[in-house]
């Protein structure tokens, strides 16, 4: 069967594999393993990992194979023990001096549950603490072997990799569609030891020099005093930051920008930041700017769709991601290098690649694809896996080398250090996650939570001791050399280059290559953000800051905020804009589009059926919506809806269709008369349900269909049916067909008031 086909089915079947219907419980478990309604007496193996949790194996410091080894000593045995493997009798009730009588300080087993229990958790990460993540692959197609003796980038070679997708700001318990940056990072365990690429879904940062990092962050964060709000750069204490700071301007820009709220992590563009340095097998080095380029498109929510997901599904993006991984519909993006010469001056087309502020437009310097990622596995312990995975920008492997990014150069501290809190010690490179594929022989010893039974008795060079082993290794036998480059004399000071000084041609470009609609978005976001803030001071300012990028732009926030625009300050760059950087203008693949089929039981459902076929044919998701759950209708074979009206928000779909005209006397929220029943009014109006769910997919731009009278409800929810992206057919395939169309480029942009 066609894999995105069978994907899709899962999806919205709620990835049962096994025929059962929704009413079978926990998708996935086939129904012979479902429980029963009595305690089991007989003892169980535990349930055996999803397919989509099995996966190569990790290999230990001390070269033990472990991963499913591993497993099975984690959870080994038919029966409950205590941590020392000793079988327990009861589990349930504390020891006391009889059944009314005290607890015994003698529970030892009382004692060593709880007290594991009181230490479970750990210090979330001080910026990306909530994070999403999964295993897959990379296949190098060897493209990048003329600048790069990376062997996993030489030809067809394939590696591991586990990539976490992160917010910035929020706590670990916030939610996933909160305006911010999001962190893209990958492990590659390569041959050659781990590489790991930190990156964001951003290509610039706030900041040129890591030494502000704890300002910036201290800024966005919750006030100190109430620890408020949660997750939002909508604060007075970011923008007062941002509008004094103003080499910030670029980040800040794209974060308000329809990049800070994206549809789907699989929908993100990911970016390295700074500039690497490639290093070549003849010594040659080449500076390049790493890219992800999402298969999907790069996509976004709007505003008020990521407003209402935070409280309808606040693990809205993880979710997304697991549900395709389970699946089948594996994400992929393509690894990408622009190159620059290594020139003494580090800078193209006069554009400085120290400065992590600074982006290369892609007309200047075109990224050129170097490999495929695939994302094909879901974790099977959040906490073993996405919550103790630890990336650090100086994991490097020859052939790939740093520059003096000055930003960079704190996060090659910042990185281990942080793990120490976090992770309690140095031996974090031995959690399974984290342990290297390539062979480890360190001389690194004992700490915090040694795991690794060293042999030797002499770790420590030179030493004869033990056969004078392990030797270091040169270029010719694969060891990491850091290449020679040239440091200029220079006089030690806390300064920036001149170059660093230019902090608004680089926001104007990406302000001119937006599209209309885009520019609405960005203007609606920072007139959202500033109006939350309560000091004046601070809004004027931001709104200085904005005339400097674009009159235009800072004139439509003014009016919003009933302020007076300030003229700019530094003459308005003449800068060319860059078309790659706008999210709008060609078609992307629908694989994976969520459909909402809203059926009623006096509906087209022959025409559900053919419908809900035909989404799964082009590889997207139907979910059937109605009134209530079960089969729809009582004929044979009635369509089973996945959704009903109490569970169905128009934020899940993509796109809505309406077999037939719904049943009217929806009384979800309606009035009763005096003997308890719907009232005259509630039985002649529209579900208000169903009629909020038409009209916010009206408002957010959705492509919708309707046949077989279903227009009747569009009506009724006031959506005008000659509108752009509303189609009324003759069948439901007729009108998938159109709607199809409609998605390939995401929205309706013409439904905007600008349009497209
Ligand atoms: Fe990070 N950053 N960062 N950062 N960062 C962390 O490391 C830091 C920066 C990024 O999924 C921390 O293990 C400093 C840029 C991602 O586990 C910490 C500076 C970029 C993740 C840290 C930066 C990033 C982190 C917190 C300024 C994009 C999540 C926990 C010099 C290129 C990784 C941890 C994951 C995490 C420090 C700037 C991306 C504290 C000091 C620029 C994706 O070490």
């Amino acid at each position: 069967a066609n894999p995105v086909k069978r994907a899709a089915k899962k999806i919205s079947e709620s990835l049962r594999d096994d025929g059962s219907s929704p009413a079978d419980g926990i998708p996935g478990r086939p129904a012979s393993e479902a429980p029963s309604l009595a305690e089991p007496t007989e003892p169980r193996e535990p349930l055996p990992p999803k397919p989509d949790q099995s996966g190569p194996d990790t290999v230990s410091p001390t070269g033990q194979p472990t991963g499913a080894d591993q497993a099975r000593m984690a959870q080994s045995g038919k029966y409950l023990t205590n941590a020392q493997g000793t079988r327990l009798h009861d589990t349930d009730h504390s020891l006391k001096a009889g059944p009314r009588g005290p607890v015994l300080l003698q529970d030892h087993h009382l004692r060593e549950k709880v007290m594991h229990f009181d230490h479970e958790r750990i210090p979330e990460r001080v910026v990306h603490a909530r994070g999403a993540a999964a295993h897959g692959v990379f296949r190098s197609y060897g493209t990048a072997a003329a600048v790069t003796k990376a062997a996993f980038l030489s030809e067809d070679v394939e590696t591991p990799v586990f990539v976490r997708f992160s917010t910035v700001v929020g706590s670990r318990g916030s939610a996933d569609t909160v305006r911010d940056t999001r962190g893209f990072a990958t492990k590659f365990y390569t041959s050659e030891g781990v590489f790991d690429l930190v990156g964001n879904n951003i290509p610039v940062f706030f900041i040129q020099d890591a030494i502000k990092f704890p300002d910036i962050i201290h800024a966005v964060k919750p006030h100190p005093d109430r620890e408020i709000p949660q997750a939002q750069s909508a604060h007075d204490t970011f923008w007062d930051f941002v509008s004094l700071h103003t080499e910030a301007t670029h980040h800040t820009l794209w974060h308000i920008s329809d990049r800070g709220i994206p549809r789907s992590y699989r929908m993100m563009e990911g970016f390295g930041v700074h500039t690497f340095r490639l290093v070549a097998a003849d010594g040659g080095t080449t500076l390049v700017k790493f890219h992800w380029k999402p298969k999907l498109g790069v996509h976004s929510l709007v505003w008020e769709e990521a407003q209402l997901i935070n409280g309808v599904d606040p693990d809205f993006h993880r979710r997304d991601l697991a549900d395709a991984i389970e699946s089948g519909a594996y994400p992929e993006w393509e690894l990408g290098i622009q190159t620059f010469p290594d020139t003494p001056d580090q800078t193209f087309e006069g554009i400085d690649l120290l400065d992590p502020t600074n982006l290369v437009p892609e007309e200047l310097a075109p990224v050129q694809p170097v490999g495929l990622l695939t994302l094909n596995r879901n974790p099977s312990n959040f906490f073993a896996e996405t919550e103790q995975v630890a990336f650090h920008v100086g994991h490097l492997v020859p052939g790939i080398d740093i520059t003096d990014d000055p930003l960079l150069a704190g996060r090659l501290f910042s990185y281990l250090d942080t793990q120490i809190t976090r992770l309690g010690g140095p031996n974090f490179p031995q959690l399974p996650v984290n342990r290297p594929q390539a062979p480890v022989n360190d001389m690194l010893r004992d700490g915090m939570h040694q795991t690794a039974v060293h042999r030797g008795v002499a770790p420590y060079r030179p030493n004869s001791l033990d056969g004078g082993c392990p030797f270091t290794a040169g270029a010719d036998t694969g060891a990491y050399i850091e290449t020679p480059v040239r440091v200029p004399e220079a006089t030690k000071v806390r300064e920036a280059p001149e170059s660093f000084a230019d902090h608004f041609s680089q926001p104007r470009r990406f302000w001119l290559s937006m599209s209309p609609v885009e520019r609405e978005h960005i203007i609606g976001a920072y007139t959202f953000e500033l109006a939350k803030c309560y000091e004046q001071a601070v809004k004027e300012r931001a709104l200085q800051v904005l005339a400097n990028i674009d009159p235009e732009l800072c004139s439509q926030v003014a009016e919003g905020l009933g302020l007076p625009a300030p003229a700019p300050t530094v003459p308005l760059a003449d800068v060319e804009p860059s078309p790659a950087l706008s999210q709008l203008g060609q078609s992307w693949p629908v694989e994976g589009r969520v459909i909402g089929i809203v059926a009623s039981p006096d509906g087209d459902l022959d025409g559900v059926h053919a419908v809900r076929d035909a989404v799964l044919e082009a590889g997207m998701v139907p979910f059937v919506v109605a009134p209530t759950g079960g089969p729809v209708g009582t004929g044979a074979g009635a369509p089973v809806a996945q959704r009903t009206y109490a569970t169905a928000r128009s934020v899940e779909f993509d796109a809505v269709l309406l077999a037939g005209a719904p049943a009217v006397g929806g009384d979800a929220y309606g009035a009763r008369d005096a003997k308890g029943a719907p009232s005259a009014a509630a039985r002649t109006t529209l579900d208000p349900r169903l009629s909020l769910l038409l009209s916010e997919a009206f408002r957010h731009g959705k492509a919708i269909g309707a046949w077989a009278g279903g227009e009747t409800a569009l009506e009724a929810a006031g959506v005008p049916v000659d509108a752009p992206g509303v189609v009324v057919a003759d069948s439901g395939p007729a009108a998938l067909e159109q709607l199809r169309e409609l998605l390939s480029s995401h929205r309706v942009w013409e439904r905007f008031t600008t349009g497209a």
